[in-house]
């Protein structure tokens, strides 16, 4: 889709002031297709329609104490899919478990895991024919997602654009407007994006964890500051309770300056996921000018900085044989401007939305948009980042592809100047992105909201 040009102000909603945004807004709800059990899992599950009290789930607690300074050996690995009972004896205890005693997620004390065949064994996608979940892997009570099916929500709207937005541009920018102002999210049909292309990348995410492990091993790191890199859960090493999922990211722009690290296996990746990263990058162009539009800040206001990175990661979430007791990815929202997210054709993920959780049901071809952190601080909190988790399900793998359009490390991140003068208080301070992304990190290790220190109180 050619980027579009900004047509003035006419598609502009809520005026930006704090009375409009406080304005009931016209609904208009497209439904989403019901999914069909037949041709995938049913929606994953909850215990419990409202979550935990906790404020932020990313449990990052420190390391699991197990293995952290013990000797390196090469003793071979028990198979990785048995919780061990003996792991049980150690746990919390000071004494330190003997070299060969399996651990909890199923390895074994002592072995060496920093050569790649140890580090490829924490991979979820390693564990094959997996019967129990690993008790590493159980989540406490209070934020599992329990055995009750969460409501697949119609309410999120999915947004046609028609393969040209230029028909309906006023329409649009409402209708982006007032879903990002109540749910954080929409979904976005006919956008350009040919299907083939959505399917092929989708199709490269689940070919690339299906590899041997050996073919994948030299992406393994625990290094984040690695340029393209495999891990999984999200802090394996340091977090007390794994997540379900396997994950690769790397970064996308320029094009040139990244693709020599993505992987050449599959052989087609780099052509499928290249063309996928500039059609997406393309999109998050025209969406932003249309919330520039919305929001009523000047033509071009997210280009450049704010809008320099694309951060693509791919999501590989194997069947688990127990979706009650793990997540995929625990609550969370995202940090960066905008997500667009490509899920693919099976659901797992869940919205939170008035203290309960929503499935967002997979639409033929769509891209899941969602606000974050930044975007949110920007429009003085017009606009939502909404927290969502990833459930799993016992049946099919689910991967998903997710690029992140972030701001620059030194970009200055606050209320846009039109905001605050119309509404005449800004809500948040200005910081830099990489004082938001240290501290968004620790927040989440400390179970605060991210956005909170950035404050402004209005008393
Ligand atoms: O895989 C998904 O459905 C969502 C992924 C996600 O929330 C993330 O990558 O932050």
């Amino acid at each position: 889709m050619a980027r579009q040009g900004r047509r003035g102000r006419e598609g502009r909603i809520g005026g930006g002031g704090k009375e409009k945004r406080d304005m009931p807004m016209k609904k208009e709800v497209s439904s989403v297709p019901s999914f069909s059990p037949t041709s995938n899992p049913p929606s994953a599950t909850s215990d419990q329609d409202k979550p935990a009290a906790t404020t932020n789930t990313l449990i990052l607690f420190h390391i699991a104490e197990e293995t952290a300074s013990q000797p390196t050996s090469d003793m071979a690995l028990p198979a990785a899919n048995v919780a061990a009972p003996q792991a049980e004896r150690y746990a919390g205890s000071e004494i330190r478990a003997p070299i060969g005693t399996p651990r909890k997620d199923g390895l074994m004390v002592g072995a060496d895991m920093r050569s790649p065949a140890r580090q490829m064994e924490k991979l979820i996608s390693s564990k094959h024919n997996i019967q129990h979940v690993p008790e590493s892997y159980i989540l406490p009570p209070e934020i599992r997602p329990g055995k009750a099916t969460t409501p697949s929500c119609k309410c999120i709207p999915v947004i046609d654009l028609h393969g040209n937005i230029d028909s309906n541009r006023q329409d649009l920018v409402q209708r982006i407007m007032e879903a990002g102002q109540e749910f954080g999210f929409f979904q976005l049909t006919n956008h350009g994006v040919p299907e083939e292309l959505m399917n092929e990348t989708v199709k490269m995410a689940e070919e690339f964890f299906q590899l041997p492990a050996e073919d994948k091993a030299s992406f393994y790191s625990e290094d984040p500051r690695k340029g393209c890199r495999l891990s999984t859960s999200i802090d394996y090493d340091h977090e007390k309770v794994h997540f379900w999922r396997d994950n690769l990211r790397h970064h996308c722009r320029p094009l040139e300056d990244h693709v020599a690290e993505w992987p050449t296996n599959p052989t087609r990746y780099r052509e499928v996921i290249g063309n996928y990263a500039v059609r997406v990058w393309e999109l998050s162009l025209v969406l932003l000018d249309l919330i520039c539009e919305g929001l009523g800040t000047e033509s071009g206001y997210f280009e450049g900085g704010l809008s320099k990175l694309q951060m693509m990661s791919l999501n590989y979430y194997p069947p688990c044989p127990d979706p009650a007791l793990t997540l995929g990815l625990p609550k969370h929202a995202d940090p960066n401007l905008i997500t667009v997210l490509n899920q693919g054709a099976v659901p797992g993920l869940q919205v939170l939305k008035d203290e309960k959780w929503l499935a967002l049901e997979p639409v033929p071809n769509a891209f899941v948009v969602n606000i974050g952190h930044t975007l949110q601080v920007i429009s003085n909190g017009m606009l939502r980042s909404a927290e969502h988790r990833v459930v799993t399900n016992a049946y099919v793998a689910r991967a998903t592809v997710t690029s992140f359009i972030q701001p620059s490390n030194d970009s200055l991140i606050r209320p846009a100047t039109v905001l605050v003068d119309r509404c005449s208080l800004p809500l948040y301070r200005p910081f830099r992105y990489e004082e938001f992304l240290r501290t968004y990190l620790k927040d989440a290790q400390d179970g605060r909201p991210p956005l909170q220190q950035y404050e402004i109180s209005q008393t």
